[in-house]
């Protein structure tokens, strides 16, 4: 049994290890052709590029989940302590290269569909994004599920399955158009519907209090989660894990037939178009929080199946037979404080469902969540009114309202020196009775064993600042974790021909699973020979995107001019109307310019792309912007040989996949202090491409690690801000002439007839948020301008450039996930490698 590696079921129980995966071309063309003919969501006897996708990922499918099993086996004959990771979103992207490159069994994929005369490259593109988040938090999740696999580590995600994920961007001339994107269309090969795993989740109702003073919430009502798990390979590993994705059902007996009978059909499954309401769509909001009482069942929803799941799980271990070991064997981070509610749900269940007191129920959940903060823009930390919290989670309330009670009785009794900060720091503010509100992150930090920041700027201001006060309190609480990204899909799956030449000249592979070996590249950074295969890689995948912007956008644009690229999630912060002033500079530079003096000038394709939350009408009109100033500059015979700006739509994981290995330049630009981290910064240094920023985030880590020669820095300092923005409202900016023009370039209608004088105002004036320049766009503008012309002159030099690009991929080496996780299940949740033999 266990020597062929089968499963083998014995007493109700599983025994046994995973079969090896197929490696044989016919072996796999088989497994094909079984799920073609077996799996029967198609027309047997058609096997377009669409079947043939289904068909082969079912089959990869197959292999993931005998790796799945006998990795969960694992976990529980080691009843080892266990992370799980609870996160809204999660930005997974496609899934099927990851999945036979982590499996080692690429080749064995292209041969066997050549052989039904297909080409790989065309099946992948059959596949849809998994796109269950908005941006770099829930593409920051996905990448430390492909770590945690690959380093071998017992830990789950927990998110929701909604049914529409992040919406699909179109461009018309009215600029950003949502639709929705229906990743399910057909159906996803990677899930597997967990019928055996229901799990009941209450909302409203009422608290009883019984007879020996124990509460109970009841009434309200009731919906059914039932899971959906997604198997996550790791690397080089038979590690599988799961992100197991929640989705709500109402129960058959909410199915009113008396009222089905009566003809009131809507009534009668009132309670099952409740349910779908829950997952029906990720909140698409990056970075802003609009109170949505949806939202909050959402989040409530997977905060009260995931922990009943994980209790579950604890209770089928050896180890349970105690809950003081409850801390001992689970582990829960949160991604930022959308699933807080995790905290008072826990209590719950503890306090009302298992018995436990107070005092025990708060030992055990204290030293079993730690909370990530990922961002200190005020209009980003939650807050909820009190009355709906109430009215939802009746029983929650009374327990937060309790955490808060015995927080500032502990500040009094211990702390009294920080008496008066309890204003700030209690997680109750009612100091305006007309908007009571919970303060989500407050809640985090009082009941969490760690907090962490998410680069080494972001936690340090994190201490200075949002939480100076706790610091007082707590001083050992507090902790850095810089971001990190996966080397497998940010490198070694997205940009081949790099790959390959790194581990040529590094003579080993080692660097996909040891990232720090790039560092092993500076040695050959001025080899001749080197530097032609690099610069010969690059021009691969800049043809590639050349093909693929033409697809996308209809404009052809020029594979040897500079390729220079802002993607992101559109936002004031993120300062994009930066870039597109900067390219109406250049633009109107150029028109001035004779034609003798343009062919001295670098050529550029300006590329910008992401997506703008539906509502947030300055980031709607960036988006027009930079479509309209394109429409212009593209078409004008006298400058578009030297330079193009294409807005590159729907910006998501797979397009990144193409956008990134094909840059030169990219740009992180955001007001010092304002972006948290980021990570496409990480991706872009990794593939090559040098940056443009300011000191934000890790890019001051990674100007560090790549050297300050190879970065190309410029505006203000994070600690200057405050004084700049000061100085700004007391009228003392004097902005560059360089700035005026490119505002009034674009003012005197020279990119159509649409007045932006709205979208420019918010640069001018002296104060107030989104008035008075409060990103300093002005004031970086001369910097930025400058730094453009160092980029424009180190392009000329193309052995220098190659030279920088090489050692941006050199220096890239700490900004891996498996560094991040790594330090994260050593230094907070305490877990360790379980590998399957
Ligand atoms: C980040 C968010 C975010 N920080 C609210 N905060 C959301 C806030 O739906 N919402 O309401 C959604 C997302 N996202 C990003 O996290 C930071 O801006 C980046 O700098 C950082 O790299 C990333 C991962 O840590």
């Amino acid at each position: 049994e266990e020597a062929n590696g089968q499963l083998t079921f014995v007493g109700g129980h599983v025994k046994g290890v995973a079969v090896p995966c197929a490696r044989e071309e016919s072996e796999i063309a088989s497994n094909i052709v079984y799920h073609a003919q077996y799996t029967p969501h198609f027309y047997p006897l058609r096997f377009d590029l669409e079947h043939a996708f289904y068909a082969a990922a079912q089959s990869v499918r197959d292999y993931l989940v005998q790796r799945w099993n006998s990795t969960y086996l694992q976990f529980h004959k080691a009843d080892a302590k266990q992370t799980y990771y609870l996160s809204m979103e999660y930005l997974q992207g496609r899934a099927l290269t990851n999945a036979i490159g982590n499996l080692g069994i690429t080749d064995g994929y292209a041969q066997a569909l050549k052989s039904f005369g297909y080409l790989l490259e065309d099946i992948v593109e059959q596949e849809k994004d998994a796109a269950l988040g908005n941006g770099g938090l829930g593409r920051l999740a996905s990448c430390f599920l492909d770590s945690m696999a690959t380093l071998n580590l017992p830990a789950w995600g927990y998110g929701l399955r909604y049914r529409y994920g992040l919406f699909k961007q179109r461009i018309t001339p009215e600029g950003q158009e949502e639709v929705a994107e229906d990743w399910l269309e057909k159906f996803s090969p990677w899930e597997i519907v967990r019928h055996d795993i229901v799990y009941p989740v209450r909302f409203f109702g009422h608290v009883q209090i019984n007879p020996d003073g124990s509460r109970k919430w009841d009434g309200g009502e009731v919906l059914n989660a039932l899971a959906y798990d997604v198997p996550i390979p790791g690397f080089n590993t038979k590690n599988t894990i799961s992100l197991r994705l929640w989705e709500a059902k109402a129960s058959a007996e909410d199915f009113n037939l008396f009222l089905f009978n009566d003809g009131k059909y809507e009534d009668a499954a009132h309670f099952h178009s409740k349910a779908q309401q829950i997952c029906a769509v990720l909140y698409p909001g990056d970075a802003t929080e609009n109170g949505k009482i949806l939202r909050l069942k959402q989040q409530f929803f997977l905060c009260s199946a995931s922990l009943q799941d994980i209790i579950y799980r604890f209770k089928e271990r050896r180890s349970a037979v105690n809950w003081d070991n409850f801390p001992n064997k689970v582990a829960v981070q949160l991604n930022d404080t959308h699933p807080t509610l995790a905290i008072p749900e826990l209590m719950r269940l503890l306090m009302d469902d298992e018995g436990l007191g107070w005092d025990s129920a708060w030992d055990l959940t204290y030293k079993t969540f730690a909370y990530t903060n990922h961002t200190v823009l005020p209009e980003a930390l939650e807050k909820w009114s009190q009355d709906i919290m109430r009215k939802l989670l009746p029983r929650h309330f009374e327990i937060i309202e309790e955490i808060d009670k015995r927080f500032k009785e502990m500040v009094h009794a211990t702390k009294k020196d920080m008496a008066g900060k309890l204003p700030g720091m209690q997680i109750l503010d009612s100091s305006n009775p007309q908007k009571p509100v919970v303060r989500m992150a407050n809640l985090c930090v009082v009941s969490s064993h760690t907090v962490n920041g998410v680069a080494q700027l972001h936690s340090d201001i994190l201490k200075a600042e949002l939480f100076a006060d706790y610091v007082s309190i707590w001083p050992n609480k507090f902790q850095n974790k810089t971001n990190g990204i996966t080397p497998r899909r940010w490198l070694l799956f997205c940009n081949p021909e790099l790959s390959q030449i790194i581990t040529k000249w590094l003579k080993t592979d080692e660097w996909i699973t040891n990232l720090d070996l790039l560092s092993g590249l500076r040695t050959f950074a001025d080899n001749e020979d080197l530097q032609e295969e690099w610069g010969r890689a690059k021009l691969a995948s800049k043809n590639r995107l050349v093909q693929y912007v033409y697809n996308a956008t209809g404009v052809s644009i020029d594979p040897n001019s500079l390729f220079d690229i802002q993607v992101k999630r559109i936002h004031e912060y993120k300062r994009q109307l930066l870039n597109i002033l900067g390219a109406v500079y250049r633009y109107k530079k150029l028109k001035e310019m004779s034609e003798t003096e343009r062919q001295k000038v670098t050529p550029r394709t300006i590329m910008i792309g992401g997506k703008a939350f539906a509502t947030y009408t300055n980031a709607k009109l960036i988006v027009k912007l930079v479509n309209d100033v394109g429409a212009v500059v593209n078409n004008d015979p006298e400058t578009n040989k030297y330079l193009k700006i294409v807005f590159i739509p729907n910006y998501n994981v797979s397009v990144a996949e193409v956008l990134i290995p094909g840059s030169e330049l990219s740009q992180h630009i955001s007001t010092a202090g304002m972006e948290a981290s980021g990570t496409s910064n990480m991706k872009f240094a990794l593939n090559g491409c040098l940056i443009i920023g300011t000191l934000d985030g890790a890019n001051v880590e990674i100007r560090e690690e790549i050297g300050e020669e190879n970065f190309f820095l410029f505006g203000a300092k994070a600690d200057e801000v405050p004084r700049l923005r000061k100085e700004r409202e007391m009228g003392m900016f004097k902005p560059d002439p360089r700035f005026e023009e490119a505002k009034e370039f674009i003012k005197v209608g020279t990119f159509g007839s649409y007045n932006y004088a709205d979208l420019l105002s918010s640069l001018e004036g002296d104060s107030g948020y989104g008035r008075g320049d409060y990103f300093l766009v002005g004031h970086d503008f001369p910097s930025y301008i400058d730094a453009q012309s160092q980029v424009d002159e180190a392009y000329k030099d193309r052995k220098r450039w190659l030279k920088m690009s090489i050692l941006s991929t050199a220096g890239s080496g700490k900004f891996s996930s498996d560094r991040t996780i790594a330090q994260y299940a050593k230094e907070i949740w305490g877990i360790e490698e379980c590998r399957v033999p």
